[in-house]
């Protein structure tokens, strides 16, 4: 029977290429350091643009010089693989990294946004942006300053392609969560939406998750082990 396939990653899949995670039990996550209610949500950025816009800075030049890992070049190989069966693969990614695509993995879902990306508030148009965004940068399409803002979604708004991502989960027969700690909603109701239609459960990770009980299957260890092993399985090697 074709195998359609959902997978949901998070920062765990790009912390061996050196972007920090959000939260982990050592406590030196992004979030330990830095307060996401200072600098990832609306207001934050309404409050002090400046330092909303230097911590995404921060992180686009880590980015900059980051290199995909073994885990995102095998679910490039699971999309391709899959793709000659006849088979599909639904990408959905809340890391707001490019190294899925840098691997070749063909149509990304990024709820959470895109940190190479920046957005006019006033025009709404969306441009690649690889450098510091300042607040005092203009528009290339509607020509106001002041305007621009990352292409992410921050904590009370809502997450990207949210349909696209629900219909997908209705066509799928497994979902499978990777590097990612179920601490952040929707996405981490996603394996509860699975379960109810009824698809089989999977999570890929280094520690269970906060959502952990509601998967058929747990595979621990560092993703860039892990999820080749398991594509392996999947499509052989
Ligand atoms: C919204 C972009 C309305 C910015 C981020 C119930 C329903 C709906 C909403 C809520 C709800 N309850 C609370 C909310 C509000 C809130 C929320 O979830 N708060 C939490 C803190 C309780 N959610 C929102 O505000 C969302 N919007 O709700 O709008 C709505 C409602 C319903 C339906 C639609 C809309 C918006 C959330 C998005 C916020 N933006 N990111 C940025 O990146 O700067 S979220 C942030 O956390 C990260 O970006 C990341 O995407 C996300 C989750 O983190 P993970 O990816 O899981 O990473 P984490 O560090 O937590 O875990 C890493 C995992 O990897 C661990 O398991 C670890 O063990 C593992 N790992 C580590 N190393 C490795 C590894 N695994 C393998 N190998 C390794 N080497």
């Amino acid at each position: 029977m074709p195998q359609n396939i959902f997978i949901l990653t998070g920062a765990g899949i790009s912390a061996e290429s050196g972007l920090g995670t959000f939260r982990d039990k050592r406590g030196e996550g992004i979030w330990a350091r830095f307060d996401p209610m200072k600098l990832a949500t609306p207001e934050a950025f309404a409050r002090d643009p400046e330092a909303v816009l230097a911590f995404y800075d921060l992180r686009r030049r880590n980015l900059r010089d980051a290199k995909p890992n073994a885990a995102h070049f095998a679910l490039a190989r699971l999309e391709h693989a899959l793709a000659r069966r006849g088979e599909t693969l639904t990408l959905v990614t809340q890391n707001i990294d490019d190294l899925h695509e840098r691997t070749g993995s063909a149509s990304v879902i990024h709820m959470h946004g895109e940190l190479l990306k920046a957005r006019c508030e006033r025009c709404e148009a969306l441009r690649p942006w690889l450098d510091d965004l300042t607040i005092s940068d203009v528009c290339p399409d509607c020509g106001r300053a002041g305007t621009m803002r990352p292409h992410v979604v921050w904590f009370g708004e809502m997450p990207l392609g949210m349909d696209l991502i629900d219909r997908a989960l209705r066509e799928a027969d497994l979902f499978v969560a990777i590097g990612a700690s179920g601490a952040v909603y929707p996405a981490a109701g996603f394996v509860a939406e699975a379960r109810a239609y009824g698809l089989r459960t999977c999570e890929i990770n280094l520690e269970a998750a906060d959502n952990a009980d509601l998967f058929d299957e747990q595979r621990l260890g560092s993703a860039s082990g892990t999820v080749p092993a398991w594509v392996e399985e999947l499509v052989g090697p």
